[in-house]
């Protein structure tokens, strides 16, 4: 059943809004017309509106402005990221059925997407505030044959792919905030949280959720983040479409993700530096050990941070909180 939605989105999305006639659409998806017929009606009741022309066929007028596996996938362009979408109206965490899922052997690229959690988390078991169908929440797993400490370099990488993303879509310019978060006008917009699934010697799955504020006004935040956090429209002053947003993070992602297996951290790590908020400035970094204050001279081949104190001492930060302009 799925697969049939899958191949008649596919045809939709290569038709570029042209007619497919109801015929070539049950050859293509190797089904009944009768069957194209139900799938039709059933994307209807997702929203979608489909014009139908005797002779001609059907096409796709509108879309829903919603993040459903069909939404997603019509003209989402990568080979493997995104090639199965997991989509949930509500969750508590999209991070556990991912973990979940991995766990059962899932796919590489798999995608866990939903319109809202209940109880979404950042680092440390912080919350991660994820209201009801205005933010994206998702949680992509990859299946790289590398070392778990290589683990960290991916949330760079997707702190990457976000920014280029949001640059595709909007006029704005967000920066990033080692390690792990993108902000806009410095309040934060995107929050990555990078987990793993590993043997001592080697990956089985990272799990890479990303939290972003995207059609948010000031008011859906809860009061404790309201002078922290903002979204994508706010910023931008107009409402963006959230799967047109899962679809450039996830072309992105794949190509920076084929670059990295390719050619290791190096190219990663350049685009990466050029986008960085905190190089070159003094920032205070709390880690578990205690606080550090100093100059962000860069981050290392690995993607450490380093810190270079009073006293001319260079630290290697691996995870910390970063304030910057102290
Ligand atoms: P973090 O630990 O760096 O940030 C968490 C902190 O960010 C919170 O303590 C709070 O101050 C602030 N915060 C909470 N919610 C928001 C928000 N919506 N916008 C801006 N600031 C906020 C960041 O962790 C990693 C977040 C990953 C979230 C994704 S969503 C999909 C996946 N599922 C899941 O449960 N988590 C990930």
């Amino acid at each position: 059943m799925q697969s049939i939605r899958k191949k008649l989105i596919e045809a939709f999305s290569e038709s570029h809004g042209e007619f497919l006639s109801g015929q070539a659409l049950a050859e293509i998806a190797g089904c009944s017309r009768t069957a194209i017929w139900k799938h039709i009606e059933e994307l209807r009741k997702e929203g979608f509106v489909l014009e139908a022309v005797r002779k001609k066929g059907y096409r796709i007028v509108h879309t829903p402005d919603s993040v459903t596996e069909n939404k997603i996938r019509l003209g989402l362009q990568t080979s493997t990221l995104g090639q199965v979408i997991h989509y949930e109206k509500s969750v508590p965490s999209t991070q556990k059925i991912a973990h979940d899922l991995a766990g059962d052997g899932a796919a590489e690229g798999t995608l866990v997407i939903a319109d809202e959690q209940t109880a979404g988390r950042g680092r440390l078991m912080r919350e991660w505030h994820s209201s009801s169908g205005n933010g994206i929440w998702m949680s992509l797993i990859l299946k790289p044959n590398l070392p778990p400490q290589k683990a960290p370099q991916f949330t760079l990488i997707t702190a990457v792919a976000v920014v280029q993303a949001i640059e595709e879509v909007s006029s704005l310019e967000p920066e990033i905030k080692w390690p792990n978060d993108i902000l806009i006008n410095g309040k934060k917009v995107t929050g990555i949280l990078t987990e793993l699934q590993a043997e001592s010697d080697r990956i089985n799955s990272i799990i890479i959720g990303i939290g972003m504020n995207v059609n948010h006004t000031i008011e859906h935040f809860p009061d404790a983040i309201q002078s922290i956090a903002t979204s994508l429209s706010i910023e931008e002053g107009k409402p963006l479409s959230r799967a047109v947003i899962v679809q450039k993070v996830l072309e992105r992602m794949e190509s920076l993700y084929g670059l990295y297996m390719k050619e290791g951290f190096t190219p990663i790590k350049l685009l990466w530096e050029s986008y960085a908020v905190s190089i070159g400035k003094r920032i205070r970094a709390r880690t578990i050990n205690g606080t550090i204050e100093g100059t962000a001279l860069g981050i290392t081949e690995e993607g450490v941070l380093k810190i270079e104190d009073m006293a001319g001492v260079v630290h290697q930060i691996y995870s910390a909180d970063i304030e910057v302009n102290v």
